[in-house]
């Protein structure tokens, strides 16, 4: 699949799946180092909607996506091919790893592997190229003196299938670590990701996602058309474009974020309506910023 023109090269966008309950939001954020996402002791699912945090670690912009509930029914809901489209739209312009969070302590079921194999056959079959499934609870190994690979040759056939599929690409983390221990699993992963979009040529895209990200470079081109238009009015120097460019794309990311009510036939339409907020905005900043009334950020 074509890959979008600007490709935000120091990015990697990674996305969460997995059962509730499984380590998601734990793993998340043990990727960031922060604690960006509620993790549920109860285990009970503590809110539906996909939620995204950004950090900069390892010389790269790390987003992550967390999207709780979207693997607890068999059967997508409503709401559930609603946060797949937000998921596409925010993770746009394509996801570099599609993470399977299952724990060693939760028995893996057919009826999990059913859902995998719905949200594949959504996304289509090329996404598999991009899955790693990733095993929490590495502590509860040591504390069995189980070792990973006996692990793996015990696991129910309905995973060694999903394995299989995956090309046998599975990391564990224990996410109880210290940090240091915590900092050298995150690297691993980045490491494993990163040879694994080497080898797949770019990171993941199908027609959705570029309808999406074709949608939203359209918003960007004119927000940051009027920008510089303005700006040069009011003889202000300009961000470099980069830069700008990546600011305008996560406000876009974030208005997206908090949009509800998703359908995979309205990403565009949002989006340009999204794009339509923000050059009003913008319109409105700059003649306020001429009659010298706004500080100089937005
Ligand atoms: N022992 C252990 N517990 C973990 C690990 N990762 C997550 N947990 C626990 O598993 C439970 C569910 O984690 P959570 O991240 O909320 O799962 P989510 O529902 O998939 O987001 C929490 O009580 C976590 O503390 C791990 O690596 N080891
Ligand atoms: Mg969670």
């Amino acid at each position: 699949m074509a890959c979008s023109k600007f490709d935000f090269e120091d990015e990697m966008r990674l996305v969460l799946l997995g059962k509730t309950g499984g380590g998601k939001s734990s793993t998340g954020n043990c990727i960031l180092n922060e604690n960006a996402f509620r993790v549920d002791i109860g285990g009970s699912s503590v809110t539906e909607k996909c939620c995204r945090r950004c950090t900069s670690r390892f010389g790269k912009y790390i987003h992550v996506l967390d999207t709780p509930g979207m693997f607890d029914t068999q059967t997508p809901n409503d709401t559930v091919l609603m946060e797949m489209s937000k998921c596409i739209a925010i993770t746009s312009p394509g996801p570099h790893a599609f993470l399977l969070v299952i724990s060693v302590r939760n028995r893996f079921s057919q009826e999990e592997k059913e859902t995998i194999e719905k949200f594949v056959s959504y996304f289509g079959e090329e996404i598999l190229k991009y899955f790693i499934v990733l095993f929490t609870g590495k502590d509860d190994l040591k504390r069995h003196n189980l070792s990973e690979e006996m692990y793996i040759n015990k696991v129910p056939d309905s995973l060694k299938y999903i394995l299989k599929k995956c090309d046998d690409r599975c990391i564990f983390f224990d996410n109880l670590a210290t940090e240091e221990e915590k900092n050298q699993q995150v690297q691993r992963l980045i490491d494993m990701i990163d040879r694994n979009v080497r080898k797949n040529g770019s990171y993941f895209s199908n027609a959705d996602y570029a309808a999406a990200e074709k949608a939203i470079e359209k918003v960007e081109k004119d927000i940051l058309s009027q920008s510089k238009r303005e700006e040069r009015e009011c003889h202000q120097g300009l961000d470099e474009e980069p830069n700008e460019q990546r600011n305008v794309r996560e406000q876009i990311r974030q208005q997206i974020e908090h949009e509800d009510n998703w359908t995979i036939e309205n990403i565009i339409k949002v989006v340009k309506v999204v794009g339509g907020i923000f050059i009003q905005v913008l319109d409105f900043y700059y003649s306020a910023k001429r009659k010298g009334h706004v500080p100089d950020a937005l």
